[in-house]
């Protein structure tokens, strides 16, 4: 058995103080309310997971134009914000730190969830292979339209405004989704970027758009509160890129240069093999100045060995912690992890949400 020690110990991450070096990935739920309001549910959902050293929440819209599938919270009106208040409220009053995921679809949405039934906008008018969650069932994501480069303030204007909103709804920062093949990585990657203006061709204007939201989202909120997702070679959501090295260095290059406090890396294929395509990780947190977030597949020996080989200073896990709301204790005393019901990740209620048992009320249940 692996007896993690590093995993263990404190993190200072910017202005704040982590108790341990696990982080909460970001973990999409589907079971927002009325308005998109985070459900009431989910203050005792993150509040149950505060022994985390970081909770990041699931991703959540900065508009209506960036929501993709049915039932995500926002962080754009006054309704939301008071619902992760209660969020933020509960964690802080349990010992815990959370950001919020700030989060535009681009091209992986429908026409029904569009203002008027519009296109989801995209870099180019390319249609991704794969699937949206809307109306209940799975359906082709829709044909997307270019954005004009007009309309680029206005989408940098909802990540500030989201991020101001996130402080004011008590969240420690915010973490910016530029990966997973939405919209931030659409522009990166040139799969989907055809562009033929300032936000196109090159790697430096494929990149603008992310490092823009990056830079606004830092002078809103302070860059010691911003951190960023990235995947350099996920397939996730039809995404690919001719040449995701250089790329990616360039940006990270450009992340550090802006003081972002971290950047949460998903090595491989998201959820899938961690070896999927041949990229220099260690290369990336080398160019980086804050902290490096390790996720993918990883377990406690993994973490552990990555944590004391100093390639990464914190691990983010997402389904166990679905299914295991004291992950962190089951990891300090080595016991067996409660396995996850994938037919209750996405959508419904209590059931596969905030009924996973720790291990106290596992032994007092056997009593
Ligand atoms: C699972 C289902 C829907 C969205 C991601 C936000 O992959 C997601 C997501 C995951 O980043």
């Amino acid at each position: 058995m692996t007896k993690p020690t590093k995993l263990l110990e404190p993190y200072q991450l910017g202005p704040i103080t982590l108790t341990n070096r696990t982080v909460m990935a970001p973990l999409t739920r589907n079971r927002a309310v009325e308005g998109m309001v985070p459900n009431p549910l989910a203050i005792e959902y993150y509040g149950q997971r505060a022994t985390a050293g970081l909770l990041i929440t699931e991703a959540s819209q900065v508009s209506q134009q960036g929501q993709g599938y049915q039932d995500t919270p926002g962080i754009y009106t006054k309704e939301q914000v008071a619902g992760w208040k209660k969020v933020t409220d509960r964690v802080h009053k349990d010992g815990g730190h959370i950001f919020i995921q700030l989060w535009h679809v681009g091209r992986i949405s429908h026409t029904d969830l569009q203002k008027d039934n519009g296109k989801p906008v995209a870099p180019s008018a390319v249609q991704a292979k794969g699937k949206t969650f809307v109306g209940g069932k799975f359906v082709d994501v829709s044909e997307p339209r270019a954005l004009e480069i007009g309309e680029i303030p206005a989408i940098i204007d909802s990540f500030r405004n989201a991020a101001s909103l996130a402080i004011e709804a008590g969240f420690d920062g915010v973490e910016i989704h530029g990966a997973n093949g939405y919209l931030l990585d659409q522009f990166a990657k040139d799969g989907a970027n055809k562009r033929t203006d300032a936000y196109g061709g090159s790697i430096e204007n494929r990149a603008r758009l992310m490092l823009e939201i990056a830079k606004a989202v830092a002078d809103q909120i302070g860059p010691e509160r911003t951190g960023i997702r990235l995947s350099p070679v996920t397939p996730a959501n039809d995404i690919s890129d001719s040449n995701p090295q250089p790329l990616f260095d360039y940006i990270v290059d450009q992340l550090s240069a802006l003081k972002l406090v971290f950047i949460h890396v998903i090595e491989g294929a998201t959820g899938g093999p961690r070896d999927v395509a041949p990229f220099d990780y260690a290369g990336l947190r080398n160019r980086f100045k804050g902290a490096y977030i390790g996720n993918n597949g990883y377990d406690l020996a993994l973490a552990e060995r990555t944590l004391q080989s100093g390639a990464a200073d914190l691990i983010a896990f997402g389904k166990p912690f679905i299914s295991n709301p004291d992950l962190v204790e089951r990891f300090r005393t080595g016991a067996p992890l409660n396995e996850g019901d994938k037919a209750t990740f996405y959508g419904g209620g209590e059931k596969g949400y905030t009924d996973y048992p720790t291990l106290k009320e596992k032994r007092q249940a056997a009593e």
